[in-house]
């Protein structure tokens, strides 16, 4: 059996929908008895399920939580464990990442594999629904305005050189604007398509972390997956990628000890149909982390 680091954020606040806050509170004890253990030999060792003050307003309690959040990540990456965050929405992804670039200063080489249907980039400046779900990663980037920046807290930033989004097939031109004057390599369905499809771009991905980094992550916003495979998310747009083929991709991670952690986000359990998206989640956390002797 190997045994990873969990933390969990039930956080949905960020988002448009309520629902996902669900999600890591009914994870929390899946691997313990579930799936993981006995199909990938793993046990996840849950540290904490982090909650939003719900007494404050949200963007004070969207920065508190984030620096517990990223405190707790710190730890983890300063003692080298590897770990997996279920969320809660992907706005926690600044506490997450900006967790292990605190933990990693001043060595900046870190990359991050982001899968997405969307782009993530917005700030309260350009986006219309003022959702902060869709505004991590300009925040990562350095690329926040006041208001955004204010949530993100002091951590370093990402290198946009060293940044990979997988899945794209929604964004506003705003956010495609700032990722392309920052050269962020973008895979959107139609490039996924004439590269040779997901194993190919993964696999490409993966090398190119592996001789360009010290240490990469891997954020998964399961709406970058089908809706067909996981319709329990907050915001599914048609035409992502196979969740099986994402698995088997992911199998080539294996115990690779350059990758630092996974994020799993957008889970909502009140859209699920059939537990379908709750067991392909364990199943994307099986397949990069698990033993695979069969
Ligand atoms: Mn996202």
């Amino acid at each position: 059996m190997r045994t990873i680091e969990a933390i969990g954020a039930a956080s949905s606040i960020a988002g448009n929908r309520f629902g996902c806050c669900g999600g890591p509170r009914m994870l929390r004890h899946s691997g313990k008895v579930g799936v993981l253990a006995r199909k990938h030999g793993l046990l996840l060792n849950w540290q904490q399920v982090l909650e939003p003050h719900t007494k404050i307003d949200k963007e004070a309690a969207l920065r508190e939580l984030f620096y517990h959040l990223a405190q707790q990540i710190q730890t983890l990456c300063k003692r080298q464990h590897p770990f997996v965050f279920r969320g809660g929405d992907h706005a926690c992804a600044m506490g997450v990442w900006g967790g292990v670039l605190s933990a990693m200063r001043p060595r900046r080489d870190f990359g991050l594999i982001w899968i997405d249907a969307h782009m993530d980039s917005h700030t309260f400046t350009t986006s219309d629904s003022g959702n902060i779900h869709g505004m991590p990663l300009a925040a990562l980037l350095g690329q926040a305005d006041p208001r955004l920046a204010n949530i993100y807290g002091q951590h370093p930033f990402l290198d946009p050189s060293r940044l990979v989004l997988i899945g794209v097939r929604s964004c506003e031109k705003a956010e495609q604007q700032l990722l392309k004057r920052l050269g962020v390599q973008v895979y959107d369905m139609a490039r996924i398509r004439q590269s040779g499809g997901l194993g190919v771009v993964l696999r490409r991905v993966l090398n190119s972390m592996r001789h360009r980094c010290h240490y990469y992550g891997m954020t998964i916003d399961l709406d970058g997956i089908d809706p067909r495979d996981a319709p329990g998310v907050g915001v599914p747009v048609a035409g992502g990628l196979s969740g099986a083929a994402l698995c088997r991709a992911l199998k080539r991670v294996g115990s690779d000890p350059s990758l630092i952690g996974l994020e799993v986000s957008e889970f909502n359990p009140l859209r699920d149909k059939n537990h379908r998206t709750e067991r392909l989640v364990e199943e994307l956390i099986g397949s990069i982390y698990g033993e695979h002797w069969h």
